[in-house]
C-alpha cells in the first residue's frame, strides 16, 4: 500500500508549536501535508468563509518545512485540501496539537475537533488532538507537545489499519498534562468552564463585556466514564464523535405532536 496520505491542520495557526509537532511524528506513519490558518481560530468552531474570498500561499512551519496556509478557519482548510487544492484524497485527517484540552460541552466551540468534523462528514477518518495546558492555558509548565505527537501518531497509524470502523466518525483525542497514567475510551462529559461575565470600561468611557470564567481542575465524581474525568485524572482520554446529535431518547415521544396542531 502507498504511504498514507495524511492531511494536517489546526485552529492555533501555523505558527504553533502543536502543529509542528504533530506534522514531525505523523511522517512516521505516512505522508503529512499541511494546510493550515495563517492566524488563530480558536474557539471558531465549524466557521466557514463565504463572505469574502480566501487566499492560500505557501509558507514554512518554523523547522523550514513548506506547507501551505490560508486567511479560512480550520473548517475551511480541509475544505479547501478536499476540493481540489491537496494533491489527492487524505486517507486521515488530523488537527492539532490544540493547546488546551477540548472536553465535554465544549467540544462544539472547538476550532480543531470542527475540522475533524469536517473530515468524518466527507467520510474520511479524523483525529482531533488536544494537550491539557491547565487552567492558565499557557505554556509555562512546559507542556509535552513531543509527546502527545507520538501518542497522536500512533493513534493515526491504529486508525489507519482499522479505518473501516470510522465512517463518518471521529476520534476526539485529549493528552493531560505530566506523564500519562494510561488510555481511557471515553464518552463525552459536561462543561467544562464556569463562564463569568467582567464589565468595564474603555478608555473613551464606554462599557465593554469582556468573558472570563474558571477552569474544572478537579475529576467530576460518578463521571469517570467521561472526558473530563479522563483528562483531569491524567489520563489520555479518546473519544469516538459523530456529526449525528439527534437526541433519539425524544423522538418516539415527540412523534405524537405528528398530525396534530400543536
Ligand atoms: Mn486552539
Amino acid at each position: 500500500m502507498a504511504r498514507p496520505f495524511i492531511l494536517v491542520t489546526n485552529d492555533d495557526g501555523y505558527l504553533s508549536p502543536g502543529i509542528l509537532a504533530l506534522r514531525r511524528a505523523l511522517e512516521e506513519v505516512g505522508e503529512p501535508w499541511v494546510l493550515a490558518p495563517d492566524r488563530n481560530w480558536s474557539a471558531a468552531s465549524r466557521t466557514r468563509v463565504f463572505h469574502k474570498p480566501l487566499r492560500v500561499s505557501a509558507a514554512r512551519l518554523p523547522d523550514g518545512t513548506e506547507v501551505h496556509v490560508t486567511n479560512g478557519s480550520p473548517s475551511d482548510c480541509v475544505l479547501l485540501a478536499l476540493l481540489g487544492l491537496a494533491p489527492r484524497r487524505p486517507d486521515l485527517v488530523v488537527a492539532g496539537i490544540n493547546l488546551g484540552a477540548n472536553v465535554g460541552h465544549d467540544v462544539t466551540y472547538s476550532g480543531t475537533v470542527a475540522a475533524a468534523m469536517e473530515g468524518a462528514s466527507a467520510g474520511i477518518p479524523a483525529l482531533a488532538v488536544s494537550l491539557d495546558l491547565g487552567p492558565e492555558e499557557g505554556q509555562e509548565g512546559n507542556p509535552d507537545f513531543e509527546g502527545a505527537a507520538a501518542l497522536a501518531a500512533r493513534v493515526a497509524r491504529r486508525a489507519l489499519e482499522e479505518r473501516r470502523l470510522f465512517t463518518r466518525t471521529l476520534l476526539n483525542i485529549n493528552v493531560p498534562r505530566g506523564t500519562p497514567r494510561g488510555i481511557r475510551i471515553t464518552r463525552l462529559g459536561g462543561k467544562v468552564w464556569s463562564d463569568d461575565l467582567v464589565q468595564g470600561q474603555d478608555p473613551r468611557g464606554r462599557s465593554y463585556y469582556w468573558f472570563s470564567g474558571e477552569m474544572l481542575t478537579t475529576p467530576p465524581a460518578g463521571e469517570e466514564d467521561t472526558d473530563v474525568w479522563a483528562v483531569l485524572s491524567g489520563y489520555v482520554s479518546i473519544t469516538p464523535l459523530h456529526l449525528d446529535l439527534t437526541a433519539y431518547s425524544l423522538l418516539s415521544s415527540l412523534r405524537s405532536w405528528e398530525g396534530t396542531d400543536l
